[in-house]
């Protein structure tokens, strides 16, 4: 059910005159459709969500191909800091590698975020991943469920996939003009997809608290707060223990992908100061791995 304002006004009209009525019990429907109202997303609850963090560039799409590209071609013409381009659902959602991520509608939370670095941040762009995986891992921790990164981009929770981020930049000549940054997080059961379109378990927020989940919105609001709040340290060594100290699978064995058909094997140590990640192999070498995919090793 999609609900415009008409439709909300008719669902409160509904409660309204029952109650004048004496019902002490609101009927199935009223209740569902109230249901349904709060766990919506409409450009105007999110507007005013946004300016409590200052934020006022929004652009909001019950249905888009994917946020990353709009917010790709925005960033390019001009987009302000921090704006931010939201959907209800994404029917062509990008992970990494031409790798799909599925946002269906009514359930999940898609954005993109433009980032335009100030001097200060230029030298630490590398970090941004950290940052944005920070934010999402604080926000799913105060909701009491404990969170880890599977570096670089992947939010586990429970030892599965509730969200993951896609960072793209864009060029001025031989510099950063700006990046973006794509979230996808899974917030009602709906939200995740058949296991047989995945390589990697995943879940929700909602079957991990196993009860209703905040509103999409209200997770909004809460991973931007921590993300406005981390960038303000993102030159600092803070940010790098915080996002170690969340960080999966340390001190366990794992295989790094690192493209095509190489791996890296060995003990994942922590993290370098650019976010590389540190393994130490089988010599007991340190070895940095700047790209790829980390899992467990069968058995570690
Ligand atoms: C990612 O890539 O995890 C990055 C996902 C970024 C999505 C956001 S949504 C807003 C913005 N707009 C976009 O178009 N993208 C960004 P990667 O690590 O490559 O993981 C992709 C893999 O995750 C896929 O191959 C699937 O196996 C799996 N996957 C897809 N959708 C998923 C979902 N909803 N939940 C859990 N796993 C999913």
């Amino acid at each position: 059910m999609h609900f415009g304002g008409e439709a909300i006004y008719l669902t409160i009209q509904r409660l309204l005159t029952a109650l004048a009525h004496g019902a002490s019990v609101v009927g199935k429907s009223t209740l569902l459709a109230m249901t349904e109202y709060f766990k919506s997303m409409n450009e105007h609850s999110l507007k005013k969500t946004l300016s409590k963090l200052n934020i006022d560039g929004l652009r909001y799409f019950d249905s888009i191909g994917s946020t990353n590209d709009e917010a790709l071609a925005w960033a390019a013409a001009g987009a302000p800091d921090l704006s931010i381009v939201i959907a209800d659902e994404q029917t062509n959602g990008r992970g990494r590698l031409d790798r799909k991520w599925f946002t269906p509608k009514g359930s999940g939370l898609a954005f993109s975020l433009v980032l335009r670095p100030t001097a200060t941040l230029r030298p630490h762009l590398s970090r941004t991943v950290g940052l944005a995986a920070l934010s999402i891992a604080e926000s799913c921790s105060g909701l009491g469920l404990s969170a880890r990164i599977k570096w670089p981009n992947d939010i586990l929770l429970n030892g599965k996939k509730a969200a993951g981020i896609l960072i793209e930049t864009v060029w001025s000549g031989d510099d950063v003009d700006s990046l973006v940054i794509g979230m996808g997080i899974n917030v009602h059961k709906e939200s995740v997809p058949p296991a047989e379109l995945l390589q990697f378990p995943a879940t929700s927020l909602e079957d991990e608290l196993e009860k209703e989940a905040p509103s999409r919105g209200e997770i909004l609001f809460s991973v931007l707060n921590a993300f406005v709040r981390w960038r303000e340290l993102m030159a600092t060594d803070e940010l790098i223990h915080a996002w170690e100290e969340m960080l999966a699978f340390r001190g366990r064995q794992v295989q790094v992908q690192t493209g095509g058909d190489s791996s890296i094997i060995g003990e994942l140590l922590g993290l370098e100061s650019d976010g590389s990640l540190r393994l130490r192999d089988a010599n007991d070498k340190s070895v940095i791995i700047r790209f790829g995919d980390v899992s467990l090793r069968p058995g570690a």
